[in-house]
Formats: structure tokens, sequence, C-alpha cells
């Protein structure tokens, strides 16, 4: 009998093991080409494998992109209430801080008690239609607010933030779901584990501030970002551009210059190996245009 109870735990300890390392989360390689647009009409027209999105507010473009080959990240809020949200009234009224200053009807969520006051479940069913839409990762967004007490009028903290998206993260990695870190610098490094790559939209004209994404690409988790051109009033010329694109490349990250609008001129940073060169390009279109409108490709060759 003790022999039996051995077997079985054996086979129960195995079939956890399978169910665990069958489970399949997709990595974005370092220095992949993306596309990130969360609003106006979706430009389907990018050469960009994978694409950022808001996924809650266009929903059929998952399908649409998934069938062109693309991967998807689904950006969605995890910390704010968004009026024009269909599943926003899920979210208990008693739970909603201060406005959001410069959003429109938007509230901070008290996201202290997430796992029974009924945050968590809205936004794990958030992850749970991502899923059953196709996305490939999810990207969760507004909710580092643990050092503005004052303006949302909640008491966060680092561990209920840091707890909240850790949570979050292996409800995505159990259905399959690739994880995103967006920006929260200071807590980049005790979320290395929980997330699959990063992105960030504000190194604002200070290159070094986004060094935190080294520790990143040196161990395979791929890095992205965005610089907006409203942050560099004194870059003129493409050369310009393609010097800011140039201390990107080097450092094996994915790089979108774009303006904040969204629909006017961008410039995409991107790598192409041939043999033992490495050939940078940087490519401009217009969003906006259902076709990218290649205005012009600079390529220059450099030694490694
Ligand atoms: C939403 O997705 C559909 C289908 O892919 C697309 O035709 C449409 O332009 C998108 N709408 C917006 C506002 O991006
Ligand atoms: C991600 O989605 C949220 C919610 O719609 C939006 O507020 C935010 O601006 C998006 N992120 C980016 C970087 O576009
Ligand atoms: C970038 O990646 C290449 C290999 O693809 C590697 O040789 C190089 O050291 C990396 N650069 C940095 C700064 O990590
Ligand atoms: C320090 C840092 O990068 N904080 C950012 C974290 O993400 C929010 C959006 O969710 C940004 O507003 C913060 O600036």
């Amino acid at each position: 009998m003790r022999n039996f109870n051995a077997i079985l735990c054996l086979i129960l300890i195995c079939g956890d093991f399978v169910n665990s390392q069958s489970l399949y989360v997709w990595q974005p390689p370092v220095k992949s080409t993306f596309y990130y647009q969360t609003s106006g009409i979706l430009n389907y027209g990018v050469k960009a494998s994978i694409y950022f999105i808001d996924f809650l507010r266009n929903q059929s473009a998952i399908a649409d992109l998934k069938s062109s080959g693309r991967r998807v990240v689904c950006n969605f809020s995890i910390g704010i209430y968004e009026r024009n949200i269909a599943d926003s009234n899920n979210i208990p009224k008693n739970l909603l801080g201060n406005l959001v200053p410069g959003m429109y009807q938007a509230s901070f969520i008290n996201i202290a008690g997430y796992q029974t006051s009924g945050v968590g479940s809205v936004m794990t069913a958030r992850i749970d239609l991502a899923k059953q839409l196709g996305c490939d990762a999810v990207q969760f967004d507004n909710y580092d607010y643990y050092q503005m007490n004052q303006i949302t009028g909640l008491l966060l903290n680092y561990q209920i933030q840091l707890s909240y998206f850790q949570y979050l993260a292996y409800y995505a990695h159990q259905l399959g779901l690739a994880v995103s870190l967006k920006n929260n610098i200071s807590q980049a490094s005790d979320l290395f584990n929980s997330v699959d790559f990063v992105f960030s939209d504000n190194c604002d004209g200070n290159t070094a501030s986004c060094n935190y994404m080294d520790q990143y690409v040196n161990n395979n988790k791929a890095a992205f970002g965005i610089s907006y051109r409203e942050n560099y009033l004194n870059y003129i010329t493409d050369q310009d551009w393609q010097q800011l694109c140039v201390q990107y490349i080097l450092k094996n990250y994915s790089w979108l210059i774009r303006t904040k609008s969204q629909d006017g001129y961008s410039l995409r940073c991107t790598i192409i190996n041939q043999q033992n060169q490495n050939i940078i390009s940087s490519s401009s279109y217009k969003i906006g245009n259902s076709i990218a409108l290649i205005l012009f490709v600079f390529t220059f060759i450099f030694f490694v």
C-alpha cells in the first residue's frame, strides 16, 4: 500500500510537471520589428511583426492582424476606470478615487484588496477576453500610481502595486499569454521574473533613463520603446532622428519615433542582419494611410 501511494504521488507530481511544462508562452525575439497604435483608424500597412493595440476598443482588429501573420500585444488599463469601455460598469463605484488629470472622465481605481473587492475579477475577465480573441501578449497600462496618493486620493504603496501586477501576470501566464512591463522603472527589477518583455514610452529625451532595459535584453527578453517627437524640440533633420535611432539600435532595443497624436510622421528604427554586416535602416511613413508610405529609406553599414 505504501508503494502504491508512492507511485500515485509520483504520477500526480509528474502530471503537474507535464502540465506546467506544456504551457507555451510566446516570447518576442530581441530586435523584433513592431508598430504601436492605440487610437485612430488602425494602419494595417506597416511592415512589422508585432502590433501593439488597444484591444478593448477594437476587438475585430486582432483576428485581422493574426491572419496576416502578426503577433498582437493587447494593451489595456488595469488601474483606471474608463467610462467608454464595455465592462467598466463591473468596477464597483465605491472603489473609485479622484479623476485622472488630463484624461476624459477617467478615475483612479483603488487596487488595494483587489482579490476580494471585485477589481481583480474585472481584470482577469479582460485577460480571458484577450486570450479568447487571440492576443499573444497583454500589456497592463495606467496603474503605476503608488507614489501619487495626493493626486489619486487613494492609499496605495509599492507592495500593493507589485502584488497586483504579479497576480495578473501569473493569471495571464496560466492562459499562455505573454506579459509586457510598460514603464514603471522603479519595479522593473522586482518584476523581472514576472514579465516576458518590456516597453517604455517615457525615456523622454534621456536615453540613459531606459538603461534598466539592458537587464532584460541581456537575458533575451525584448525591449520596445517609443520616443515622442514632441519631446525633442531641437531635433529637426532626418539625421537628428537617425542618431537617436542608432543609440537604441546599438542597445538591441526595438524602437519607434512618432508624434503623440498617432497621426503624424513616424520613423521606425530597425536592424536587418545580412551576412556579417549590420545594416541599420530607418523608414518613415505617415500613420493613417492604409498603405505605409515609404518616404525614404536611409541605410548605412557599420563594422562591429
Ligand atoms: C478596427 O478593426 C477593423 C477590423 O480590422 C478595422 O477595419 C478598423 O479600421 C479598426 N478601427 C479602428 C478605429 O481602428
Ligand atoms: C494603452 O491603452 C490605454 C487604455 O486604452 C491607453 O490609455 C494608453 O494610452 C495605451 N497606451 C499607449 C502607450 O498607447
Ligand atoms: C546586440 O546583439 C548582438 C548579437 O545579435 C551582440 O553581439 C551584441 O553584443 C549586443 N549588444 C548589446 C549592447 O547587448
Ligand atoms: C517611473 C515610471 O516609469 N512610471 C510610469 C509607470 O507607468 C505609468 C502608466 O501606467 C506612467 O504614467 C508612469 O510615468
